[in-house]
């Protein structure tokens, strides 16, 4: 599937906390039909997760789930390449060969980290610091041509393209030429691709958020849902219009109910013109609940059978490393490097 020379689309999400219907609506659904132009690769960044303390049987059993939710949201392991991080060591290999073309001010500046280590003042390891680098690996590797993220990653792309540059410069010569690396382009989703929290619509929704209250997740019961979008925080202002700056709450669930029922901002609010937040709300919880019941369904399925799960991720780490290793085989070569 990955010979013919299509461009590749890579991207990966942190097994910590729960997936939302943001992560959902804002990156899984959008990776969906990327498969019909791009060889895709879809990695559950384990490496990274252990930046923050992590329970070992909570992050074993997290990454199981979410791998059942990918593919309960629709993404087919045989049309897309599905695999854990740690299963690939080329990840971490060449993360370790780009710490040594990566400055220690790019590293500072990075907004993540500074968010990170406040929010864990007890353990500002290493690890955070190094985690842009090991993102810079994980898409150098794949000759990625395309990075679906929200912008809330723009910063790393940008680092990603400063050191593939930097690399490809001095390498250029010794590389008979050719650049060692592709440099990838951010793709990031449309405007009202980016939901926000329900209690507090000025943030986004975040899976790893304390407030229960704040995000609807993936695995939700329809009871669960329908009380956390009933109690939304809105606005007095009683109307229903979509205008993000001045009505945060009411934009919100407008874009959560168009993103999940298709229909269109602006056909919603003629639809809901004269009509009180109480309608809104119940047709927002309905579309929420009919667009995950068939994922839930599905999980429930696929959750069920660990051996399967275990073979696509066994699977999906052959297919990865087969491009990874050729990568760093690459690298190692250009840096002068013994070939094993
Ligand atoms: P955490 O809170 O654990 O840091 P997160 O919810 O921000 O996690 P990530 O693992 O950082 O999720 O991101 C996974 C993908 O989901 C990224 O592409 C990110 O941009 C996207 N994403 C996360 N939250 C939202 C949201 N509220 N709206 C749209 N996209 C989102
Ligand atoms: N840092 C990203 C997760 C991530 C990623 C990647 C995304 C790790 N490696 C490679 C795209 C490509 C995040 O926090 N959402």
């Amino acid at each position: 599937m990955n010979s013919v020379q299509r461009p590749v689309v890579l991207s990966g999400i942190q097994p910590s906390g729960r997936l939302t219907i943001g992560n959902y609506l804002g990156a899984i659904k959008n990776w969906l039909p990327l498969h019909e132009q791009y060889d895709c690769y879809y990695m559950l960044v384990d490496l990274h997760a252990i930046t923050v303390r992590q329970d070992p049987k909570v992050l074993r059993e997290r990454c199981y789930e979410f791998l059942a939710l990918y593919i309960a949201c629709g993404l087919d392991p045989a049309k897309n390449v599905l695999f854990v991080q740690s299963h690939v060591p080329a990840h971490a290999r060449l993360s370790w060969v780009l710490n040594c073309y990566t400055q220690m001010g790019e590293l500072n500046r990075m907004t993540q980290f500074k968010d990170k280590s406040a929010k864990h003042v007890d353990n500002i390891n290493a690890g955070l610091f190094d985690y842009p680098v090991l993102m810079v690996a994980d898409i150098l590797l794949y000759d990625t041509a395309q990075v679906p993220v929200g912008d809330d990653q723009k910063q790393h792309l940008e680092l990603t393209r400063d050191v593939a540059i930097r690399f490809n410069n001095i390498y250029l010569e010794q590389n008979g030429g050719q650049p060692v690396f592709q440099v990838p382009e951010p793709m990031i989703p449309p405007v009202g691709a980016r939901i926000m929290g329900l209690q507090e619509p000025t943030a986004k929704m975040s899976k790893s958020d304390d407030a229960e209250t704040n995000s609807v997740y993936l695995l939700d019961t329809p009871d669960v849902i329908t009380r956390k979008i009933k109690r939304a925080v809105t606005d007095m202002d009683g109307s229903i219009r979509y205008a993000p700056a001045e009505k945060p709450g009411v934009s919100n669930l407008l874009s959560i109910l168009s993103a999940t029922s298709g229909e269109s901002i602006a056909a919603l609010e003629a639809r809901f013109a004269g009509q009180g937040y109480g309608a809104l709300k119940s047709a927002t919880a309905e579309a929420v609940v009919e667009c995950l019941k068939p994922v839930q369904a599905r999980y429930n399925e696929l959750r069920e059978d660990r051996a399967g799960l275990q073979r696509v991720l066994k699977d999906g780490a052959e297919r990865a490393s087969q491009r990874a290793d050729a990568t760093l085989k690459r690298v190692h070569d250009v840096l002068g490097f013994i070939p094993q």
